[in-house]
């Protein structure tokens, strides 16, 4: 219970210093309202907070202290990736932010949308450059973002209206054109501290944009035949269009057979492993009866098809 109140007290003092809440009235501590603090912070990343705002901000940022941990991601975006995740905790904490991160390319632009799933969240989202393993440095806000693994970018609380019914706020979404080709994080955070729930967790979270490249931790389809490397058995296919052996030209189409094969890498794999021509020749017309059985080639086909063995100097 003492926790509990704790949090709270510290809940507070960040609603009342920043105005960050749209749901906070409570408008007593300063000469402006909450909305106009608000605005400042919002529309101007370079505002200069007031002594008080400072003070409460630093009491803040020493329970955010108490709690530095390790920076876990949630996970890596990939192009046209849709991502889902929970924000659990108070304010200022390890557990307010979740982590996802991108690969993104200089000079291109990426759109970051987050939408909650559960009315009384009330999101709000940072975008950093590089990629973090400690919480040390990291805050909501370019003021206080002191991390020497992150640099901070651009933020934004609300700029959607959520689809349900709500007074929490708004769903924040960013347009950002990337400095460098570089890895960076997005961080979630929760902000109406006043009207969110305490299990108010669920969002949706979107990167999308030309912006967004797949590194490193993405699948790659690198033969571009529709299955990924990790799937596909011959992950560098032979795609040229047409059967061709040793410069004879079949006619045939070179299909795909299903499993990441193309009936051209089946044919390089009987060159590669044959003998002798004979057993290059035997090898293909094998595939060329087990092709025409599976109704992929006519029998025209087939006799094109080994006839360009018979006539190559393979192996
Ligand atoms: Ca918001
Ligand atoms: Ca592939
Ligand atoms: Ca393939």
């Amino acid at each position: 219970m003492e926790l509990i109140n704790r949090m709270a007290a510290i809940g507070a003092i960040a609603v009342m210093a920043l105005g960050i809440s749209a749901c906070s009235t409570d408008s007593s501590t300063s000469a402006t309202t909450p909305t106009e603090r608000q605005r400042m912070l919002e529309d101007d990343i370079s505002h200069k907070l007031t002594a008080e705002e400072l003070a409460a901000m630093h009491t803040q940022g020493k329970a955010g202290d108490a709690v530095q941990a390790s920076v876990t991601y949630e996970a890596h975006l990939c192009p046209d990736e849709v991502a889902s995740g929970d924000v659990i905790g108070r304010f200022s904490s390890a557990e307010n932010f979740v982590y996802y991160s991108f690969d993104g390319k200089a000079g291109s632009s990426v759109t970051i949308k987050v939408d909650r799933t559960d009315c009384n969240l009330d999101p709000g989202i940072t975008l950093a450059r590089g990629k973090a393993t400690v919480t040390t440095g990291i805050k909501w806000s370019s003021q206080f973002f002191t991390s020497t693994e992150l640099r901070y970018l651009t933020r934004n609380d609300d700029f959607n209206v959520p689809s349900c019914t709500t007074a929490c706020g708004e769903d924040p979404e960013i347009t950002y054109t990337l400095p460098l080709d570089d890895v960076y994080t997005v961080m979630v955070y929760r902000v109406g501290i006043a009207c969110d729930t305490v299990d108010a967790t669920g969002f949706t979270i979107s990167v999308t944009g030309d912006g967004i490249i797949a590194g490193d931790d993405c699948p790659v389809d690198s033969d571009g035949d529709g299955i990924n490397d990790d799937e596909d058995n011959y992950p560098d296919s032979d795609t040229q269009p047409t059967v061709s052996i040793d410069g004879c030209t079949s006619g045939v189409d070179n299909e795909p057979l299903g499993d990441g094969a193309y009936m051209m890498d089946l044919i390089n794999e009987c060159a590669a492993n044959a003998a002798n021509h004979g057993a290059f020749v035997s090898c293909v017309t094998q595939l060329a009866n087990e092709w025409k059985a599976a109704g992929l080639i006519s029998g025209n086909q087939k006799s094109s098809i080994t006839g360009c063995a018979s006539s190559s100097s393979l192996p």
